[in-house]
């Protein structure tokens, strides 16, 4: 199966995490996409273009939480599972958190002039909103799981984008738990240079 991704992609990350994780790697073949390039190629593997996206035997799974639960229904191994309601509203808030650090990142990256202060700022709230709720549910939420995978890719990729974000005051406990994920094998391996 071929997986693609971009290095800098926090979604892509998250599954490339899991197949590490899971040992699925050894039977993955990895491409680097071109993505917001007029006519790119990849729309012929993928519709819309996005990363991740995953070719199985001539399948396209073009989702993140769709191909993390590829490898786990393929590993036997628990990523999502059969989630609590809690559980399912966390990773919910998770990727919220993520889908929101993009945005935001994205319109820090755009010309100067086309920068909005404003949707900044909304993120900004967003965020500073989703992380001391992540943090107060994360004594029953905080696994190595999908969510736990995801929110350690959003902070990584918040920091490499300086992102003015205070985790660290915010979510203390979750902070904590995080830093001692991102020396995991699959974390280094999968960092953006
Ligand atoms: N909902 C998608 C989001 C994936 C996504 O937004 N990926 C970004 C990269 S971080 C992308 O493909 N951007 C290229 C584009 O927007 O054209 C998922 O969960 O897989």
């Amino acid at each position: 199966m071929k997986l693609y991704y971009s290095p800098t992609s926090p979604y892509a990350r998250i599954v490339r995490v899991i197949a590490r994780e899971t040992g699925l790697i050894s039977q993955i073949e990895e491409e680097i996409a071109k993505t917001r390039v007029h006519g790119t190629d990849y729309f012929q593997i993928t519709p819309v273009a996005r990363i991740p996206a995953l070719v199985v035997e001539g399948r396209l799974i073009a989702d993140t939480r769709d191909i993390a639960q590829y490898f786990e229904d393929m590993s036997q191994t628990v990523w999502i599972g059969d989630e609590t309601p809690l559980a399912q509203t966390y990773r919910q808030v998770a990727i919220g958190l993520l889908d929101g650090l993009a945005v935001w990142s994205r319109e820090a990256h755009r010309d100067q002039a086309l920068r909005s202060d404003k949707i900044k700022a909304y993120e900004k709230e967003r965020a500073e909103t989703a992380l001391p709720w992540l943090n107060a549910n994360s004594f029953a939420c905080r696994e190595w799981n999908f969510s736990g995978v995801a929110l350690t890719c959003a902070f990584e990729y918040s920091q490499r984008n300086a992102l003015d974000v205070d985790w660290a005051g915010l979510a203390p406990d979750l902070m904590a738990w995080m830093t001692t994920q991102m020396a995991r094998p699959s974390m280094q391996d999968t960092r953006a240079p």
